[in-house]
């Protein structure tokens, strides 16, 4: 009996022990699954909130949430639905140090108006659950993990960038770096912030950058940031300087060049609006090729053909000899004839075997003659041609000019038997000028006076200028002017009408940048470059100096609304040029700069170039950075810009997503379990694409 009394006693026991494990277990089970739920829902706020991302930036490159509802703010949006219950705050413990700091009044005013939003379940059409976000936008900063840490170099690369104005930095940016060194990979805000050389918590700093192609653009606007958004490949530039096997028969491309090549650059140029294209397409060809010989579809290229950095005619003198070279001058005449070096960095050398080619007829010549790149001088009459070796050439000393003038044996003059005869209508003679170099193929003119169908006819003594010498092929840029050999001439002025100026850099190597299409001739008017700060800008947009596509890292959005992170841009830039003798070097007028980033962030944000340039307060805040004492040329003026284009992305959408969800009970109120999570987003703000890079959960409630 004892027995069985101590048996059922222990049955019940184990019993009461057994329902009690399975209610803890039922229970436990329960709240494992609401902590799950409440996890998925944390994953649908993220979604939820890149939904919203997605609305409000349909159309543009750039979040630009200042006009949206009273819940967004310029880089903050926060979960919003009519009459939504305010969400408890967002922002609270450890979400906080997610947030960089010249964001902070931005997320929290966002913040103080999210709500939240009800999770309704489909079977009873109840509130199971509600959801709340912040979606700060940290696209405007820079990668900690990038930026900086190599000296300026050919300024391509975000890690050339001087960081050293940046507010951020404690003890100096060598600091940071070294920190960075041995910290490795930064992964989240607060991992950055254990950088011993901050100052305090990250500012303008954000931990990642990701522009997935900044060598395609997008060809219509509205369906910016959508999947149907039309995207094409930027076309290169360097083409010429980077194909390995020979382009060039003499004068003419090959047919793989032109149809791989040329074609497609010529037709990108004409598709951004640019006239001329088909020139201004050999020009860049011209410009990045490694020879001088000015190559074209033109049969005489020479003539009014695209730029190389060869001796160009500038002036031309006829004029009388001298008795015994200082008493009154008599009827024997001489040709003078100036070259002008306008380039740099380059120079002309004894080596590069260039040549003057002066060619003197008193019979007009057939106008073949004038387009055939045959030798001149067999067609005048040889006793009064010439030709002269030019030597050494550099710009900014006494060799920029260099004047050549008909040795005594080719002196000209008539004679009736007895007297020498003056010039006259009824005496002329006809004169040609060339400048020609010295090939594996031949003998080739590089450079051609005048026009492409007379031999020039003179009548008397004169000397002849001509404004823009790239124009020299044409008349019409030729105007009579007091001589002035060895100097810039009467009548020429690079700067008139905003003109590019000089020198004229030209590289016969690869572009470092598309914006070096800023020193690109346009070929419709003396000294007028394609105005990338204008009517050019598209073509930043549509060429790249890249060859092939490329992901770039630590990309700068141009975009951004934080004054420290462009004037980081800008910050201990020095622009120049030299060649071997001479070096021209300016920094940015740090007030000036100031100005710039201000008239940037007044006027963004920006879906590309075109956009950037549509307004003439951008160029020119961009043209006065510069240090009002540099040399009044475009080189300088476009120099900011140039040294930073290839820095910038209109692409990169990063976002930083605070998600809290909770799961709610039958009553609709009741909390059962809540999740707060904090997530770094990588977006493409052209066709919305986007994938998290990390989310990381929040601890405490
Ligand atoms: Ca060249
Ligand atoms: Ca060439
Ligand atoms: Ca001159």
């Amino acid at each position: 009996m004892i027995i069985v009394v101590g048996l059922l006693c222990a049955v019940a026991v184990m019993a009461v022990s057994f329902a009690r494990a399975a209610m803890m277990s039922r229970l436990s089970a329960r709240s494992f699954a609401n902590h799950v739920a409440a996890e998925e829902l944390c994953r649908t706020a993220v979604s939820r909130a890149m939904e919203s991302v997605r609305e409000t930036c349909a159309g543009y490159a750039y979040p630009c949430w200042i006009s949206e509802p009273p819940a967004f703010r310029q880089d903050a949006l926060s979960s919003w639905t009519p009459g939504g219950e305010p969400s408890d705050s967002l922002l609270r413990g450890e979400a906080a140090d997610h947030v960089p700091r010249a964001l902070w009044s931005d997320a929290s005013a966002a913040a103080s108006n999210a709500v939240w939003i009800p999770v309704l379940s489909n079977a009873q059409g109840r509130v199971t659950g509600r959801i709340a976000f912040l979606v700060v936008n940290c696209s405007g900063l820079l990668d900690a993990n990038t930026v900086g840490g190599q000296p300026q170099g050919l300024r391509v690369d975000p890690s050339e960038l001087d960081l050293s104005s940046l507010p951020d930095m404690a003890g100096g940016s060598n600091d940071f770096l070294y920190c960075r060194e041995q910290d490795g990979r930064y992964e989240t805000l607060p991992d950055l912030a254990a950088n011993g050389a901050l100052c305090g918590p990250p500012s303008n700093l954000f931990v990642y950058s990701f522009d997935p192609n900044p060598d395609a653009f997008f060809t219509e606007t509205d369906s910016l940031g959508s999947p149907f958004c039309p995207l094409e490949n930027k076309i290169p530039l360097n083409c010429a300087a980077l194909v390995d096997s020979p382009v060039f028969d003499v004068y003419s491309a090959n047919s793989n060049f032109m149809r791989a090549c040329y074609s497609p650059l010529a037709s990108a140029i004409s598709n951004a609006g640019i006239p001329n294209a088909d020139a201004v397409a050999w020009n860049i060809i011209n410009y990045t090729d490694p020879n001088r010989i000015p190559q074209s579809d033109d049969p005489s290229p020479w003539i009014a053909g695209p730029v190389e950095d060869v001796p160009l005619i500038n002036e031309i003198i006829v004029r009388p000899v001298a008795t015994n070279g200082a008493g009154p001058a008599t009827n024997e005449y001489e040709v003078v004839v100036e070259l002008w070096y306008p380039f740099v960095p380059r120079e002309v050398s004894p080596e590069d075997e260039f040549e003057i080619q002066v060619a003197v007829s008193e019979n007009p010549v057939p106008s073949e003659i004038c387009s055939s790149s045959n030798d001149i001088l067999r067609a005048a009459s040889s006793n009064w041609s010439f030709r002269l070796p030019v030597s050494s050439m550099i710009y900014g000393t006494a060799t920029e000019f260099l004047c050549f003038t008909s040795p005594p044996s080719a002196r000209i003059s008539f004679t009736d038997g007895t007297n020498l005869l003056p010039l006259s209508e009824t005496r002329p003679i006809w004169l040609m000028v060339r400048v020609a170099q010295n090939t594996p193929q031949g003998v080739m003119p590089v450079d051609q006076a005048m026009s492409a169908t007379n031999f020039f006819r003179v009548t008397a003594p004169a000397a002849w200028s001509v404004n823009d010498p790239r124009l020299n092929g044409s008349e019409e840029y030729w105007t009579t002017q007091p001589p002035t050999p060895g100097a810039m001439n009467a009548g020429c002025d690079p700067l008139a009408h905003g003109g590019e100026g000089v020198p004229i850099f030209h590289r016969d190597s690869a572009m470092l940048s598309a914006a070096e299409v800023g020193r690109i001739h346009s070929l419709q008017q003396p000294w007028r470059n394609l105005d990338i700060m204008g009517g050019a800008a598209p073509l930043l947009d549509r060429l790249t100096a890249r060859p092939a596509p490329v992901s770039a890292k630590g990309r700068i959005a141009v975009s951004s609304a934080q004054p420290e992170v462009l004037k980081c841009l800008f910050h201990g830039l020095s622009l120049g040029w030299s060649n071997s003798v001479v070096s021209e070097s300016c920094g940015l007028d740090p007030s000036r700069v100031n100005n710039l980033v201000s008239t940037l962030i007044e006027n963004g944000p920006y879906q590309n170039f075109a956009d950037l340039f549509s307004i003439n307060t951008v160029a020119e805040a961009f043209a006065a950075a510069v240090d009002p004492a540099a040399p009044p040329c475009d080189f300088f003026r476009e120099g900011a810009l140039c040294a930073i284009a290839e820095m910038l992305t209109f692409r990169q959408n990063l976002l930083t997503v605070i998600a809290a969800a909770q799961v709610l009970g039958s009553d609709g109120k009741t909390v059962l379990a809540e999740r707060r999570s904090v997530s770094i987003v990588a977006r493409d703000s052209y066709t919305g694409a986007w994938f998290v890079r990390n989310q990381k959960w929040l601890s405490g409630l």
